[in-house]
Order: structure tokens, then C-alpha cells, then sequence
């Protein structure tokens, strides 16, 4: 299997207010170094760096104005008096207000943004834009014929939505690989994500469309992050409709109940007519995940990938979420080598 990574992450940890304290991120650096060990010492050897941003790629994806907005955010933070801090907004357009885009760059990063966990440093745009160009790049190799790659992304993406960050998520890594998919000839592709939390982000961006069908298995948005999308009644608009599925799952799903809702998932993928795939890969549904609430064991990530090989079509994995310390590589690298087995 091709992994597309590079080593930009490491310029960006974000702040996030957790619990009433700003605190250095659970989405640390380390993640990825967890991971790279793993793949390393499994013989993952076939890793590479991915080629340049492609803009008009990521406009598909993204409103050219957000981009601009993310790349420019930190220096115009800067210049309005905050150096040597984090860029992050204290203020949102909630209900009855209006959605007029502000001037000062506070405020933009309110209008920009739908969370408080998820902060911009100097170097967060350059992290940001090398996980999208590992998604990207592991698109294309899958496109062209090549079966399955893995996008080692960091920072995560499916809660980025067309112009909105949050939630650790600044461009969407698994839309940006999808949407490659279908520039590259697929007919029909879908987005599985098994990440713990909603991809609230990637179904926002695909909601209108019926050429990329979403499919979520995740913690109820009731009782979890991102609180305000991800509910079963959500089916998809216009050319779109009946193209979104959202599997939402109580706190405490042990496995049974986990993959009972990866079979209907992927039965309906199997419906959706996908010639490709798309996973994105969270493994903070392990039992021992610091922020989250399933119970998912290390053996069941193997599990995943083995089930996930019978769909035998193309595939793209690219990382999501998933904490803690060194079982996050265990369990990132069990769904590959599962899949592979
Ligand atoms: C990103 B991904 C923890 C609060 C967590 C944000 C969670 C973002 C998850 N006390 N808030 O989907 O893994
Ligand atoms: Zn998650």
C-alpha cells in the first residue's frame, strides 16, 4: 500500500478550549509520529511525498474566498497586534444574527469558523496544506489503478465544510480526495467515514451533490461533538437527496452494535452504485480514547479493514481522529494491514 505523508504537522498544535481551559490540542503532532512508527515497524516502506497544491482542485471543494481567508489568517492576526499568539475568534453568528462577513480579522475568524478547539498558529497553513496534498496525492495514485493508498493527514479534515473550519479541520482532506476521484474518471464515488465524531464538513460539502454519496457511522450529535449536525433524518437536497447517511450510534456502542451499522453502511454504498471509495479513518472509536465514548478493541480495527477489502473497489484511507498514545498506531495501521490481509 502507497502512504503519502510529509513532515510540515510538526509546525502546527493548535489551542483548544476543552473543559473551560485553553489547552495545547489532543490533535498534537505526536499523532502522526504514533503513526509513522507503526507504519515503519510493520513494513508500511512505500512512503512518499505528495505533489503541489492543486487551487482549482481544492475551489471544488472549498469558497476560493475561505482558502484565502486561511492562508492569510495568521499574518493579518499579526499585524493587528497579536504576535506570539494563536489566531482564534471569540465571537459566532448564532441565531437571528446575520451572516454578513465582518471586516477585522477577529471577527473573521468568527465568521470562518463554528468551534472553539481549533486555533491558527504561523505554521498551521502549511500543515494544513500538505495533508490536503497527501490526500490528493493518494487520489490519484488510487485513480490510476493502483487499488489502495493511505493519506497519513495531519491536521484532520471532515469537519471542514465549504467554508467553515472547527473541530480540528481546516480543509477537508477526504472531500479534496474524493473530489479528485471523480475529476479522474470515477462515475460515482462515496465518502465512508467511521471517525467517532459526525464529518459534519465533508457531508455540508457533498449535501447538493448525488455524484459523491456520505455515509457516517458516529456518536449521536445529541450527546456529542459536533452537536449540531449528524442526525438520521439528514438524506441529502436537490441532486443530492437520498445521497447522505447518517448512522448515529449512543455513547457505550460496543462492537456489535458498531459493525452492525458497517454492514448497512456499506450494503448502501453497494446500492449508491460507487465505483470508488473513500474512508475516513478515525480510530478514536477505541475503547481507551481519551475524548471519545464507544468501545471498540484493538482486534476490531483488523476487523474493519478485512470487511472493508470485500468491497473490492479502489480505495483511498486518509486519517482522521483518534488520541491518546502508542494504541492509536496499533489501531490505524490493524485497518491496513487488514485490509491488505
Ligand atoms: C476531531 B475528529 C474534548 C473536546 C473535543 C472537538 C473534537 C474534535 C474531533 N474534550 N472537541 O473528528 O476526531
Ligand atoms: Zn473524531
Amino acid at each position: 500500500m502507497r502512504i503519502y505523508a510529509t513532515t510540515a504537522h510538526h509546525g502546527h498544535h493548535s489551542l483548544e478550549l476543552d473543559q473551560g481551559e485553553l489547552i495545547q490540542s489532543w490533535e498534537s503532532p505526536a499523532r502522526a509520529d504514533i503513526v509513522d512508527a507503526e507504519l515503519a515497524a510493520r513494513g508500511f516502506a512505500d512512503v512518499r511525498q505528495p505533489g503541489d497544491l492543486d487551487r482549482a482542485l481544492i475551489e471544488h471543494v472549498h469558497a476560493s474566498a475561505y482558502v484565502d481567508f486561511l492562508q492569510t489568517a495568521h499574518q493579518r492576526w499579526v499585524v493587528d497586534g497579536n504576535a506570539g499568539s494563536c489566531a482564534m475568534s471569540n465571537g459566532w453568528p448564532a441565531r437571528r444574527m446575520r451572516h454578513i462577513r465582518p471586516e477585522g480579522i477577529v471577527a473573521q475568524l468568527g465568521y470562518y469558523s463554528f468551534a472553539a478547539d481549533c486555533s491558527i498558529a504561523a505554521n498551521t497553513w502549511g500543515a494544513v496544506v500538505d495533508a490536503a496534498r497527501s490526500a490528493d496525492a493518494a487520489a490519484q495514485y488510487v485513480a490510476g489503478g493502483a487499488g489502495s493508498a493511505f493519506a497519513r493527514c495531519r491536521p484532520p479534515g471532515h469537519h471542514a465544510s465549504r467554508d467553515q473550519f472547527g473541530g480540528y479541520c481546516y480543509l477537508n482532506n477526504a472531500a479534496i480526495a474524493a473530489e479528485r476521484l471523480r475529476q479522474s474518471g470515477a462515475g460515482r464515488v462515496a465518502v465512508l467515514d467511521v471517525d467517532y465524531h459526525h464529518g459534519n464538513g465533508t457531508q455540508d460539502i457533498f449535501y447538493h451533490r448525488g455524484d459523491v454519496s456520505f455515509c457516517s457511522i458516529h456518536a449521536d450529535p445529541k450527546v456529542e461533538f459536533p452537536y449540531f449536525l449528524g442526525h438520521a433524518d439528514e438524506e441529502g437536497i436537490a441532486g443530492g437527496a437520498g445521497a447522505n447517511l447518517n448512522l448515529p450510534l449512543p455513547h457505550g456502542t460496543q462492537s456489535d452494535e458498531w459493525f452492525d451499522a458497517l454492514e448497512t453502511s456499506l450494503q448502501w454504498i453497494e446500492r449508491r452504485g460507487a465505483e470508488a471509495i473513500v474512508v475516513s479513518l478515525g480510530v478514536d472509536t477505541f475503547v481507551d480514547d481519551p475524548i471519545s465514548q464507544f468501545r471498540l478493541g484493538s482486534q476490531d480495527f483488523t476487523r474493519l479493514g478485512q470487511r472493508l477489502a470485500t468491497a473490492d473497489r479502489p480505495m483511498v484511507f486518509v486519517m482522521e481522529g483518534g488520541y491518546g498514545a502508542e494504541p492509536l498506531g496499533t489501531n490505524m495501521v490493524n485497518v491496513l494491514d487488514g485490509f491488505l490481509s
